[in-house]
């Protein structure tokens, strides 16, 4: 196993839910470090070339509306696997399918509405870090 890095995002619906000290716990107790963080609040612009990847879809206009409606928290993790790790603690997209325990299981409330993002491969998720996090404010 190799030590990783990954970017996740607690989106706007946790941060209005008041989830953000759970969510953050739940890294915490699964021996995440956190190794970048940041609150934001996205343009419409600055969410669309987040989730570039995703402007195909029929939901891309609702998904950035949606992800430039309120603050976010941006961090980095670092752990052993962290990538496959943080999916797992996640959850299923549509929280309908997630498992017990997981987050979006406890907290999410549509397929949209799911409270959290986590990068999907290691391409993913540098470019991802890139687009968030400058050399000087990862704290390796
Ligand atoms: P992921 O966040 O589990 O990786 P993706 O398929 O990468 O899921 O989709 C990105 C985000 O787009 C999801 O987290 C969710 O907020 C939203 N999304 C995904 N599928 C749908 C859908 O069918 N309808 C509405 N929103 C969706
Ligand atoms: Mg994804």
């Amino acid at each position: 196993m190799a030590l990783e890095r990954t970017l996740t995002i607690i989106k706007p619906d946790g941060v209005e839910q008041n989830v953000i000290g759970d969510v953050i716990r739940a890294f915490e107790s699964q021996s995440f470090r956190i190794v970048a963080m940041k609150m934001l609040h996205l343009s419409k612009q600055q969410a669309e070339g987040f989730y570039a990847v995703h402007r195909d879809k029929k939901f891309f206009g609702s998904l950035t509306d949606f992800m430039c409606s309120g603050r976010i928290v941006v961090m980095a993790l670092e752990a052993e696997n962290a990538i496959e790790r943080l999916r797992t603690l996640m959850g299923a997209t549509n929280p309908a399918e997630a498992q017990p325990g997981t987050l979006r299981k406890q907290f999410a409330t549509s397929i949209e509405r799911n409270i959290i993002h986590g990068s999907d491969a290691p391409e993913t998720a540098a470019f991802e870090i890139s687009y968030f996090f400058g050399k000087m404010e990862i704290v390796g």
